[in-house]
């Protein structure tokens, strides 16, 4: 079951890094690839068209920007696609990114997660692979129980 991480510039890896980093804590397969929608179109569509025969369950996909490529990735694949919109260089604010992966037509959605934030998106993946699967849910359940405890031992040490 692996996660397919992909981002349309290696300026964008710092940020996505964080996504790559939960799958790797939940022991789960990815591959991670620079794909741009813009600078490399036909390699989008190869990538997206393949997914599914290399055994990919769930993309996520992070832009900056005029961030087409989590939407255009949702098209060519009925895999779920989770997009992280990036505060990038060519961005004016942030919201630009945001707004260009929210506001997906009817029929192609893409589940768009807060500006840089690649953690979340990488649970995500983590949850939508954990219906399928026990044990992933259990270190899910964990991973929650801890951070829990995490937040209250912050208290103790105010
Ligand atoms: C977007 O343009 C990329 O996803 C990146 O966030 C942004 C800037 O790319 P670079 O100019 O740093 O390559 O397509």
């Amino acid at each position: 079951m692996k996660v397919g991480v992909i981002m349309g510039s290696k300026s964008d890896l710092p940020i996505m890094q964080e996504a790559v980093e939960v799958l790797k804590s939940f022991s789960i397969p990815y591959e991670v690839q620079i794909v741009s929608a813009h600078r490399t179109p036909e390699w989008m569509v190869e990538y997206a068209k393949t997914a599914i025969d290399r055994g990919v369950k769930v993309i996520i996909a992070g832009a900056g920007g005029a961030a087409h490529l989590p939407g255009m990735t949702a098209s060519l694949t009925v895999l779920p696609v989770i997009g992280v919109p990036i505060k990038s260089s060519n961005s004016i604010d942030g919201w630009d990114s945001i707004l260009s992966i929210l506001q997906m037509p009817n029929g192609i959605p893409v589940a768009t997660v807060a500006l840089n934030a690649a953690k979340n998106a990488g649970l995500l993946a983590v949850q939508i692979l954990s219906v399928q699967d026990k044990t992933i849910q259990n270190n899910l359940i964990a991973f929650r129980e801890n951070q829990t405890k995490q937040v209250l031992q912050n208290n103790k040490n105010i």
